[in-house]
């Protein structure tokens, strides 16, 4: 993530980095399927427990989000231009050099909770947050109290201690880190703490209370793609990078690639094959011993590390 040192103040300054900004709409986009069942909490960390199930966040299930909340706020942009006439705009979502939880907190659409998200009473943190930047002088909205109280249950969730206390996070400790962005080697340390997750982390959010309130997007863009909910690990560790390609098409999952992909599984299933409540460990051995030979070393060395040929 060196491209967040990269921008300087510019991050805290919308205004150099949008030359004339004079105000910032800032906006909450939901993501829960639509289909989402009461109880969905549970069932997420039901997923947990079953080793040779594949687990992926629940936001990348769907359609990429970059695309989905830029158009959108483009063409809020250009109704406000309707409205009052020509405007200069800019519209982020997920931009490294915005400072998009900040802005939103000032802004009134939540607080940060102790895992550093934002969330809302009205919405949990279930959502994507964006923003326009306006050269239009706006009054400001203002923020709205903390609601996390005596209540720690992400900090103490948190698979791999990545959240150091309330709103301080390890992000080199974080899975969602592990597996999205980091790009070498996963540390041997942190691989058996990951347990079948392998794209993205949704934990900390799982455990809040507040995420009784998630709201469901009323957008079909963020219906579950098949495959990536309730697969077993076995099953996606065999996609060949064609199948990977087709399959991630317009998907956030994508930009991590096929050697990413299959690095993050091999880790997965070599948590599942230490775990005697595992079903069907030759299975597992023989999903992984089908990459021992693949041509990235990457994936050769998560590989041995699953079947605990590695020295290491
Ligand atoms: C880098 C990044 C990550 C990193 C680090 C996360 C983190 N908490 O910092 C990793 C890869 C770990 C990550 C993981 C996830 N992420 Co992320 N991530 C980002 C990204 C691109 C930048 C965040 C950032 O700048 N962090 C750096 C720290 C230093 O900044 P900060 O804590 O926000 O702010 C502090 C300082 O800046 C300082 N500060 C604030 N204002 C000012 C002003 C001045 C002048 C100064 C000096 C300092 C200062 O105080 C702040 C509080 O300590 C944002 C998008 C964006 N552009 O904002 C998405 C974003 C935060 N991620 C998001 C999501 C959804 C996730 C995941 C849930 C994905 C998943 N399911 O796997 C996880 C959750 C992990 C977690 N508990 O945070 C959403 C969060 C939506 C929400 N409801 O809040 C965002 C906003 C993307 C989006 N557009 O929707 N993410
Ligand atoms: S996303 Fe997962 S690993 Fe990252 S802070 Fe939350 S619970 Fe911890
Ligand atoms: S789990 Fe508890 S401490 Fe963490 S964000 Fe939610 S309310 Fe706050």
């Amino acid at each position: 993530m060196a491209y967040m040192a990269r921008h300087g103040l510019k991050r805290a300054r919308p205004s150099e980095l949008v030359p004339g900004t004079l105000s910032v709409v800032t906006a909450r986009l939901d993501y829960l399927p639509r289909n989402t069942p009461e109880g969905w909490q549970d069932r997420e960390l039901q997923r947990l427990q079953n080793p040779g199930e594949a687990v992926v966040s629940v936001y990348a299930r769907g359609r990429d989000y970059h695309k989905v909340l830029r158009s959108r706020l483009q063409t809020l942009a250009e109704r406000i231009a309707l409205a009052v006439g020509p405007l200069g705009h800019r519209v982020f979502t997920d931009s490294a050099p915005v400072l998009e939880a900040e802005l939103a907190t000032r802004s009134g659409q939540g607080w940060r909770g102790k895992h550093t998200l934002v969330l809302s009473r009205e919405g949990g943190s279930m959502f994507f947050l964006g923003e326009i930047y306006l050269d239009l002088a706006l009054p400001p909205t203002p923020a709205v109290s903390e609601h996390c109280g005596a209540c720690s249950a992400c900090i103490s969730a948190c698979p791999t201690q990545a959240i150091l206390g309330p709103q301080r996070l390890d992000a080199r400790r974080c899975i969602s880190y592990l597996t999205i962005e980091h790009t070498g080697p996963i540390p041997l340390e942190l691989r058996p703490l990951m347990g079948n997750r392998i794209y993205g982390c949704d934990d900390c959010q799982l455990v809040c209370p507040w995420n009784k309130f998630a709201q469901r997007s009323p957008l079909p863009d963020f219906d579950e793609r098949e495959g990536l909910s309730g697969s077993t690990l076995a099953e996606l560790f065999a996609w060949s990078e064609a199948e990977f390609l087709r399959r991630t098409e317009g998907s956030p999952i994508r930009r991590i690639g096929h050697e990413r992909w299959l690095r993050n599984i091999a880790v997965a299933l070599g948590n599942a094959l230490r775990q005697a409540a595992a079903p069907d460990q030759s299975a597992l051995r023989l999903a992984l011993l089908s990459r021992a030979q693949h041509p990235s070393e990457l994936v050769r060395q998560h590989v041995a590390w699953a079947l605990d040929l590695s020295p290491d």
